[in-house]
């Protein structure tokens, strides 16, 4: 094996280097570690298409993984430089918005290092989803360019080139690829694809573009918005170029292999990540049609090849497309779909299975699910609900398709990378075997009754709360005080997710402290963060992020709940984010709507650096809650079934609950009141106030009363550090199961057959 010396790859001394000339040697130097490694083979290979791909930085990350991190930081230092200023300066690629993406990412990282030969697929866009930015205490979007010019990207322009024609134009696409560093063992490849036709100078002022000229904005933004018809237009062009050039690499890279076409499921497995790749299916239809391949063959062999997960019960999210957008976009697909559509309709009369419905838009999850072999869920409540309610229909049809694959997270990045403090503790006890054997992680479950290993625990949080207020200081200027209780909750900001619950809670609390006699204030102080983007068109939820900020300030202004009250938004909450924050959370909030939450990754996260969860019965906290035992989680709320049947009975009234509860309405009301109006825009104000007290879709009113008591009783045991302490060890070792690579393992096992 090579010695990799960083001085080699730089053509001055490493104390005279700028940032920018250590990095790329940094690049240079990883980019042969990790072809020295090589990468995974095998006649099968998997191909991962999805819309997003949130990997993060990477520095780090492959260093670790790679081997190679002590030995760069020692040299680094020897130098007088600090591998955190570089850390620093790599800019994280803006490829995914969150969960799905993030998972996308976890799973890549696992099917390395346990030596699947995959490949992801998606697009390199040019400015991501948006950088977010906080301005009279609101979201603003501005394009994220996070290709910055003169340095070397890890993204590597490759040879390949496909063509895909669109209905009025067709372009010339280029690969890019990422090296997917597995962990001690051999790499993986994410694939983006991107036209060389793209010219950002088409975005006019934030993220406002051209949405008429395709050559030159096919790949700018992840998720352009989708308020106008343009807009939606411009998202089936870039669904349409993702799975064509997705299908044309496939096809070349088995046949290369020795495929003949007509075994083509014996050479690769495609995963479709929720509904975004679907049109895949009729893709790989015609272009087998095209290399002579009949109908109903090519359509066996595609379901062979193809399996679908879906991420979400919402059923606005389930992507649904005019069949008018597809004939201009791709008209070569349309014939396609009309003779899925003429299939299934001679199958089966319901309505609700069709391909295509009456008003001609074309169902993408429907065709997923009749002309793939495998759906499955994310979590085992959130596939119960798909087979029992929302796709029932389609799970009497094809019982044998449906299983469930609860989501993971790659512990390398979510323990090792981003909490230093904590990998130091468990490995010296255990040993490092628990990075790969994540089970290993039950080995501390005998600490709990260990006072002093609980103390040290308790010193890595502490030392973890400090480091993540110096960050914060530094990203916004917001100084946050490491001894108080930090309660998290960070997540994209939907309604069905229900930062407003908790900022309800923020305000109810916040009355309280005005009404306290000194002798009953609390003891610590609770500093509420928050890290959430809101989609740029989601209005109510824009509201949400602006109430927020607004308590904020009036609490900062008042000069007694300060000290024990703070509420603090994360501007531009990324992975990056992500790393510094929940190393340092003390409670982790998962408190969506029961039914609603498809699994949430971040409560493994949470949970793995030894956060206790405040959650509903809801995704994967179902899970949680089993292993960790009801001593170890706090959990409230109305349970999923009670959720789902309130729905059906279609009388969920939120005044009636405003009416009976003065607490709860006093909150509600305090989002007009003249100390929030003096903060914040009464349009946005009023409108959240009218929203919460008209429609709450999100049943947020029901379960208030019994979050408040909830979350009273974990301030409380909060106070007991040691018995805290315990409660965060259990966490710790029974996270074992929600790794990526016992996931991957059985994506593996049950689905795709690589070896
Ligand atoms: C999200 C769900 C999360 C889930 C991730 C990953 C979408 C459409 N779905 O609950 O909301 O954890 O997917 O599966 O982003």
């Amino acid at each position: 094996m090579t010695e990799f010396s960083l001085a080699s790859y730089a053509n001055k001394p490493l104390a005279e280097c700028t940032e920018l000339e250590l990095f790329n040697a940094l690049l240079s130097l990883t980019k042969d570690a990790a072809a020295e490694k090589g990468y995974n083979q095998g006649k099968k290979r998997l191909y991962y298409i999805s819309a997003e791909f949130l990997i993060g930085k990477l520095l780090s990350n492959n260093l670790i993984n790679l081997g190679l991190y002590d030995q760069v930081r020692a040299e680094l230092a020897e130098a007088g430089r600090d591998l955190a200023e570089l850390e620093e300066f790599e800019n994280e690629p803006s490829l995914g918005n969150g969960g799905l993406g993030r998972l996308a990412a976890c799973f890549l990282d696992s099917c390395a290092t346990l030596g699947l030969p995959a490949s992801g697929v998606g697009l390199a866009y040019h400015c991501g989803l948006f950088r977010q930015s906080f301005d009279k205490n609101k979201q603003y979007e501005s394009p994220d360019y996070w290709l910055r010019w003169g340095q070397e990207s890890w993204m590597r322009r490759t040879p390949k080139h496909y063509t895909v024609n669109f209905g009025d134009l067709s372009v010339t696409s280029t690969m890019y690829q990422i090296d997917v560093t597995g962990y001690h063992s051999q790499c993986d490849t994410l694939n983006l694809f991107d036209v060389d036709t793209v010219d950002e100078r088409v975005i006019k002022n934030r993220i406002n573009f051209d949405k008429s000229q395709v050559a030159k904005n096919l790949t700018l933004f992840l998720y352009p918005d989708d308020s106008d018809e343009a807009g939606r237009i411009l998202r089936v062009y870039q669904e349409y170029f993702m799975v064509s050039n997705a299908a044309q690499l496939m096809l070349d890279e088995c046949v290369e292999r020795g495929s003949n076409l007509h075994d083509l499921a014996q050479y690769a497995a495609v995963q479709i990540n929720d509904t975004h790749p679907t049109m895949v299916i009729p893709e790989l239809i015609r272009l087998l049609g095209e290399r002579g391949i009949g109908f109903d063959e090519a359509v066996s062999i595609v379901r062979d090849t193809c399996a679908y997960t879906n991420h979400t019960i919402l059923a606005e999210a389930l992507e649904c497309w005019p069949l008018g957008f597809i004939e201009r976009v791709a008209p070569q697909l349309v014939p396609i779909i009309e003779q899925l559509d003429a299939f299934v309709r001679g199958q089966y009369e319901d309505d609700f299975v069709q391909v295509i419905d009456k008003w001609q838009n074309v169902h993408m999850a429907n065709i997923d699910i009749h002309f793939s072999h495998s759906v499955n869920g994310v979590a085992a409540l959130h596939t119960k609900i798909l087979e029992d309610s929302e796709l029932a229909p389609f799970y009497k049809i094809y019982p044998e398709k449906f299983n469930n694959k609860t989501n993971g997270i790659t512990f390398r990045r979510w323990m090792v990378e981003c909490n230093p403090g904590l990998n130091k503790l468990v490995s010296g006890k255990i040993g490092e075997g628990w990075k790969t054997d994540a089970e290993q992680l039950e080995q501390l479950l005998p600490l709990a009754d260990d006072p002093a290993f609980l103390a040290q625990l308790d010193q890595v949080k502490r030392a973890n709360k400090q480091t993540f207020a110096a960050w914060l200081a530094a990203h916004q200027g917001t100084v946050v005080d490491p001894d108080s209780v930090f309660d998290v909750q960070s997540k994209r900001l939907h309604e069905y997710k229900r930062q407003q619950l908790n900022l309800l809670w923020a305000i109810r609390k916040y009355q309280r402290l005005q009404m306290l006699e000194a002798d009953e204030l609390p003891k610590h102080k609770v500093t509420v963060i928050f890290g959430a983007k809101a989609a740029p068109a989601y209005t109510i939820a824009k509201d949400i992020i602006h109430a927020i900020i607004c308590l904020g300030k009036v609490i900062e202004a008042d000069p007694v709940a300060s000290k024990y009250l703070q509420v603090v938004m994360i501007e531009n909450y990324n992975v990056t984010a992500a790393q510094h924050l929940i190393p340092a959370a003390d409670i982790s909030e998962q408190i969506s709507l029961a039914s609603k939450e498809a699994s949430g990754t971040s409560n493994m996260k949470f949970m793995l650096n030894g956060a206790i969860t405040l959650g509903t019965m809801d995704g994967a906290n179902v899970e949680i809650a089993d292993l960790v035992g009801e001593d170890n989680i706090y959990t409230f709320g109305e349970s999923s079934d009670e959720v789902i049947a309130r729905y059906k009975r279609g009388d969920y009234n939120p005044r009636s609950y405003y009416e009976k509860d003065e607490e709860l309405a006093a909150a509600v009301d305090f989002l007009t009141s003249d100390a929030m109006l003096a903060q914040g825009d009464a349009t946005n104000l009023n409108r959240l106030h009218d929203e919460l007290l008209n429609k709450d879709w999100f049943m947020t009113f029901p379960d208030f009363a019994d979050y408040c008591t909830t979350k009273a009783q974990v301030l409380k045991d909060y106070e007991d550090r040691e018995a805290w302490q315990r409660k965060a060890l259990v966490n710790i070792s029974k996270a074992g199961y929600f790794s990526s690579d016992r996931t991957i393992a059985q994506y593996e096992k049950d689905i795709w057959h690589l070896r």
